[in-house]
């Protein structure tokens, strides 16, 4: 799983990442133009991990882990494609977008607006998309001249049909394409294809809105909405997790947002976690839903996949209620599933296999 932070220059993109990484990863802010990425991996914040954690005291726990990649602003009206190149290949896009008043650091487009920046930066990225579709329609017309091939001629028929939306101003993530348009689609890596989550960065005198984060207004297809306050959790970033804990109450927050961030881009992606848990090692598996249990398998080691048999499951409620693997056992409360079930979201599995 795989994240680009993208938008305009200064809004924040590099505070917010180095919040992600806690500090840890990159170094300080992109003084000016820097045109090579910022990439980190940070670990998904799970606290039913944890607790599994505290229960069977493994050598080690791991984490899912979702990958940021934060690149230098995007000037409006240029050609974008070296800026956009690095985030080409993620899995989704996190739109910054300042909303925090701030006179010392200058705004690309005069004034704060943060609808006309989200509307203006998904604009650029679907020009970006138009320049792809025409090269590649240019070079399709040509060899469709030669030979009649009819895997092309969709090919074809598809991009003039993406081009005519783009043109409506409609971004890609929002017409519908098929199972089969899907697999095209990939090839293409378009960009206002990708999932997007605005993030919008706000000042510390606009705190009242973290207290209801989700507060938003109608969200378009594939897009999800979280706010976060760069500059206050830069600091709460150096904070220990017991201070962090009073910090965020003092403001009446449940939630560090970049936590928050992490959490959204997992429900955006309709991404959800599985567990393994035992002696040596808790871990958080990360699968889209509706996965099946051989899929699933799959994940931890193709072995797993190639020669499944059963899966073990329980969920991981049962574990809270009842205490252990044990308990649950007794109980009957341990499951025996095949191939085909679904895993759920907090399931914990054990996979039995032949090989
Ligand atoms: N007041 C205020 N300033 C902020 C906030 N977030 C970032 N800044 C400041 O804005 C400036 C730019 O921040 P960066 O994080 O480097 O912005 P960026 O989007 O990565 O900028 P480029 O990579 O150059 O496009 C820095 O001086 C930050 O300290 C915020 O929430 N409030
Ligand atoms: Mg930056």
């Amino acid at each position: 799983m795989k994240a680009g932070i993208i938008g305009l220059p200064s809004v924040g993109k590099t505070t917010i990442f180095n919040v992600l990484m806690q500090g840890k990863a990159a170094a300080g802010p992109h003084a000016g133009r820097r045109l090579e990425p910022n990439v980190g991996i940070v670990k998904v914040p799970d606290a039913r991990l944890d607790f599994l954690s505290s229960k069977f005291n493994p050598e080690k726990t791991t984490h899912a882990t979702v990958e940021f990649v934060d690149v230098q602003g995007l000037v409006r009206g240029k050609g974008q494609d070296m800026a956009l190149a690095p985030v080409r290949t993620v899995d989704a896009l996190a739109h910054v977008v300042r909303a925090f008043q701030d006179e010392s650091v200058p705004h690309s487009e005069g004034s704060v607006d943060p609808d006309r920046d989200k509307r203006n930066l998904d604009y650029e990225l679907m020009l970006a998309d138009i320049a792809s579709i025409e090269k590649r329609m240019e070079r399709l017309g040509k060899d469709l001249k030669k030979v009649k091939s009819a895997p092309l001629e969709k090919e074809f028929a598809y991009l003039q049909r993406a081009k005519a939306w783009l043109e409506s101003e409609k971004p890609l993530r929002e017409m519908e394409v098929g199972e089969d348009g899907k697999k095209l689609v990939k090839g293409f890596a378009f960009l206002s294809e990708k999932p997007m989550i605005y993030v919008e960065n706000i000042g510390e005198d606009q705190l009242d809105r973290l207290r209801h984060p989700d507060a938003h207004t109608t969200l378009r297809p594939n897009t999800e909405q979280t706010i976060i306050c760069g500059k206050l959790e830069a600091e709460m970033a150096e904070l220990p997790d017991e201070e962090l804990k009073t910090f965020l109450a003092d403001y009446g927050l449940a939630q560090a947002g970049a936590e928050r961030l992490i959490r959204t881009t997992y429900r955006l992606l309709g991404l959800i976690s599985f567990f393994t848990v035992g002696e040596e090692e808790c871990r958080a598996w990360t699968i889209t839903r509706g996965t099946n249990a051989q899929n699933a398998a799959g994940v931890i080691h193709t072995d797993l996949a190639d020669h499944f048999i059963r899966a073990e499951v329980c969920h991981y409620e049962d574990i809270t209620r009842h205490g252990s693997m044990q308990a649950l056992k007794e109980k009957g409360l341990l499951r025996l599933e095949g191939k085909e079930y679904p895993v759920k979201d907090g399931d914990i599995l054990t996979i039995r296999h032949s090989g």
